[in-house]
């Protein structure tokens, strides 16, 4: 029996590729957008959603949820110049709220928009010369890869072939430029492949686009500070020693959303597939999307990632559908070296006499309140300072080619406007990051971004108390368990569950290549310290050499060692 296609495979085949009845839509601001539509508007960079923060309190007065848009700009690897992070933050004035949100995928978001300056907003972001569509949907999202401006052969060919990618599999739909845009700019400007005579073909999406979403994630061993095995397609580019490219190895099936207490439902690092050679990154690329495409699963959409499909079909299957979509034989994949991370927050050479600096973001989220005025600050050093700005997969943002001699000054404008630059951060801050979470995702099912500050400000102390201010370790918050701030990806691992409270994950590793594992499956925000100073006590008196970070010992000790040890913490 043929199993019933989802409801958004649907959608998606009767939309006219993409295209729907958004622009009719938009004529009365007054009326939310349909399911359907919504649905559609992902594929444009657009969600719609609600304040859930006074949706309650406005239903027993039985008034309508305070409906607003949420915006996501495309930034392939998160680097743009002057002029258009200044854009990005006057736009945040006209119609954001006065906020931006730099994203773990180094992109930037704006919340809070209202469906009647929706067109105004995209239309904005476009003169800036990047896009929103693809930035969501059943499509291939932003291609990240390292944010630090090195001027070296290594780095500048890595943003190359994120900034190639993204271009490459953007859709060709035109929808997106009638909509939004004047036709003819947007095609020549932005997406030099869309079709012209009216955007029927699809020639790698086809009709119904993917099954799901799909990420792509470029680095190399040396620096894996973009987490590359979380994407759907995880390439790590191999260099020789006179850093001369030697092409990449391909890994498969990332990804890290799953449902609590739903064991079908998991996360998953990609595995390596094959390798292939500098010249055929994009047929390899191109080759896995249609993997993705032809054997994803769309009558289940908690199914439906190329992990799954990895992971029942094996990695030499997926090696094999490959061969037949490229028509030839594909080398296994070569040895490469250990991961290691290189951090980029502080102040680094660039390599071409400039310096670049890495300023900590918590939960990336820009704004001026109270004392803290960091949208204020960023303007002022663009403006004066640096030219160059990277927004980094860890919430963070990179100021680049700034002149050595400048650095004294962007120092003190920093200071001025009450923003702390790295070394006035605990190590535990600076490794830390939250998703938005309430009051704007309508997935969330607690807090995360709005406990990211008291909480680090709790373990802080208690690090502090125990002597252990000074080890390195990743905490990741989330709201729900789709993973937005990839928690099971590091040391340890807060998941919202309920109102108030959490799961807490322990055991993955500093590095991103290893999951960690639930050990207390609904933990209260107020027992999170408490219990974590169990863990850590644990670890001081009992760490060996082998335990390079808290997540080692960890995952050293076994998930059973530790529920038995936390086992009364909740
Ligand atoms: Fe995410 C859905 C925010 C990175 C897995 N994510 C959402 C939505 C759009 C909620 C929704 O669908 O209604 C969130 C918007 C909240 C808001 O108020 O802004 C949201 N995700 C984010 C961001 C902004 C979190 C952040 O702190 O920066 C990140 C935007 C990245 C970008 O610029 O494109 C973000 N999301 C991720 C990541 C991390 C990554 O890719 O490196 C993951 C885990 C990796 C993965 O994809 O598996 C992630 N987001 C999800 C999922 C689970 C997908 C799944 O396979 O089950 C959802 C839910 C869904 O798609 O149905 C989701
Ligand atoms: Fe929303 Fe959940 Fe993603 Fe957080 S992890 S942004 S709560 S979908």
């Amino acid at each position: 029996m043929t199993e019933k296609l989802s409801h958004v495979e649907d959608v998606k085949a009767t939309s006219q590729q993409l295209r729907g009845t958004i622009k009719g839509d938009l004529g009365d601001a007054q009326i939310p957008f349909s399911e359907d539509m919504y649905n559609l508007l992902k594929f444009h960079g657009v969600y719609q959603g609600y304040n859930r923060d006074t949706a309650t309190e406005r239903k027993k007065m039985k008034l309508d949820k305070e409906y607003e848009m949420m915006i996501r700009v495309r930034i392939p690897g998160g680097r743009m110049d002057r002029a258009q992070y200044l854009h990005f933050d006057a736009l945040a004035d006209q119609y954001g709220g006065g906020k931006l949100r730099f994203t773990t995928r180094q992109a930037i978001q704006y919340h809070n928009i209202l469906k009647g300056d929706l067109h105004a907003t995209i239309a904005g972001i476009n003169e800036s010369l990047f896009t929103t569509e693809a930035a969501c949907g059943d499509v291939v999202r932003n291609v990240t890869t390292i944010a630090a401006p090195i001027q070296d052969p290594i780095h500048q060919r890595l943003f190359q072939d994120a900034d190639m990618l993204s271009a490459s599999l953007l859709p060709r739909s035109n929808a997106y430029a009638e909509i939004w845009l004047d036709n003819e700019k947007f095609a020549d400007v932005h997406n030099p492949s869309v079709n012209k005579d009216g955007g029927q073909v699809e020639d790698l999406y086809s009709a119904t686009y993917l099954p799901r979403k799909f990420k792509i994630g470029i680095t190399v061993p040396q620096d894996n500070s973009v987490d590359v095995l979380t994407n759907d397609l995880a390439i790590v580019a191999l260099f020789d020693d006179q850093k001369t490219l030697l092409g990449y190895n391909i890994h498969v099936g990332g990804g890290l959303g799953i449902t609590h207490n739903k064991a079908e439902t998991y996360p998953r690092l990609a595995t390596p597939i094959c390798f292939v050679g500098p010249q055929d990154l994009l047929a390899a690329a191109r080759a896995v999307v249609t993997v993705h495409r032809d054997w994803g699963d769309r009558t289940n959409r908690k199914h439906a990632r190329i992990k799954y499909v990895v992971q029942e079909q094996g990695e030499a299957w997926v090696k094999a559908q490959m061969e037949i979509i490229m028509g030839r034989p594909l080398d296994d994949p070569r040895p490469q070296a250990p991961y290691t991370i290189v951090d980029h927050l502080g102040w680094h050479e660039q390599g071409d006499g400039l310096l670049y600096l890495g300023l900590p973001v918590l939960s990336g989220r820009v704004h001026d309140v109270g004392a803290l005025r960091l949208r204020s600050a960023l303007r002022r050093v663009v403006t004066d300072y640096a030219p160059l700005v990277v927004i980094s997969p860890t919430q963070d943002v990179i100021l680049g080619d700034i002149r050595p001699q400048d650095r004294p000054a962007v120092e003190a404008v920093f200071q001025e406007h009450g923003v702390k630059l790295r070394d006035d951060l605990s190590n535990v801050r600076r490794w830390s990051m939250a998703c938005p979470a309430l009051p704007t995702c309508g997935l969330a099912l607690t807090e995360a971004e709005r406990i990211h500050d008291p909480l680090m400000t709790d373990i802080e102390t208690m690090l502090a108390d125990i002597g252990l201010s000074q080890d390195l370790f990743t905490l990741r918050i989330t709201g729900c368990p789709n993973g937005c701030a990839r928690p099971y990806a590091g040391d340890i691992g807060l998941v919202g569950r309920t109102p108030g409270v959490y799961a807490l994950y322990l055991g993955g590793d500093f590095l991103g290549t290893r999951l960690s594992e639930k050990v207390l499956d609904k933990l209260p925000y107020e027992a999170i310290t408490g219990t974590l100073k169990k863990a850590f006590v644990d670890f001081r008196d009992h760490r060996t050499d082998k335990h390079a970070t808290f997540g080692d010992y960890c995952h050293d000790r076994g998930g059973e060692y530790m529920k038995a040890l936390l086992a009364d913490a909740a």
